[in-house]
């Protein structure tokens, strides 16, 4: 089956087909359909934002589309930049993960979670979410791997970019939202 992923971030692109190399599920990026206009993320949750982005493209196409709204949550800081995070960061994420650390000096609890939610629209416009999130803590800048915040977000004592992309997508917030979406497919069946 063939579902348009409505996104321009190729590190996702990387890391569900990752996840659904071995399904009988094909994604078809907004690349191949060049499709290169920005969406406007105008909602305040998620969830709307998830919505705003696979609405967009399935009005145009009019076929299942399946998008990601996701972000990083710090307790101790009113959970922002929560549904900013690529605009908190705006391309430079050294400076934006330097600005976090820095925020939390001198504050005890470190406890962040990464959120995805998705929007999946049926080619008949029945609209379907998923979502999870992943807890861990912020730690100091450490890994070459993954994507933006990767290298300050610790799970198990393990930050992120020090994962494989295997090792993450079986516990991150994306691998496992995305795990939700694909049983509800099996199901479907
Ligand atoms: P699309 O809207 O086109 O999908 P985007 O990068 O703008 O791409 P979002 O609006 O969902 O996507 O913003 C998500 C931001 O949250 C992303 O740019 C990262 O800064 C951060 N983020 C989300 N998932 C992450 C992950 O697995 N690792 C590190 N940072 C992540």
């Amino acid at each position: 089956m063939e579902i348009i992923l409505a996104t321009h971030n190729d590190n996702k692109l990387k890391e569900i087909n990752k996840l659904f190399k071995d399904t009988n599920i094909h994604f078809i990026s907004l690349k191949d359909l060049n499709f290169s206009e920005e969406i406007e993320e105008n909602g305040k949750t998620f969830k709307e934002n998830a919505y705003v982005k696979a609405k967009t493209i399935y009005d145009k196409y009019h076929l299942p589309v399946v998008s990601d709204d996701s972000g990083l949550e710090v307790q101790a800081l009113n959970n922002e930049p929560g549904i900013y995070s690529s605009r908190y960061a705006n391309s430079n994420y050294q400076d934006a993960m330097k600005k976090i650390l820095q925020r939390l000096e001198n504050i005890e609890n470190k406890t962040a979670d990464f959120n995805c939610s998705i929007c999946y629209i049926e080619e008949n416009g029945e609209v379907h979410y998923f979502e999870h999130k992943c807890f861990g803590k912020i730690g100091p800048i450490s890994g070459e791997s993954g994507f933006g915040y990767d290298p300050i977000f610790y799970y198990n004592g393990k930050s992120f970019a020090n994962m494989t992309l295997e090792e993450k997508n079986q516990i991150s917030h994306r691998g496992m939202a995305f795990k939700k979406f694909f049983e509800f497919m099996k199901n479907k069946k």
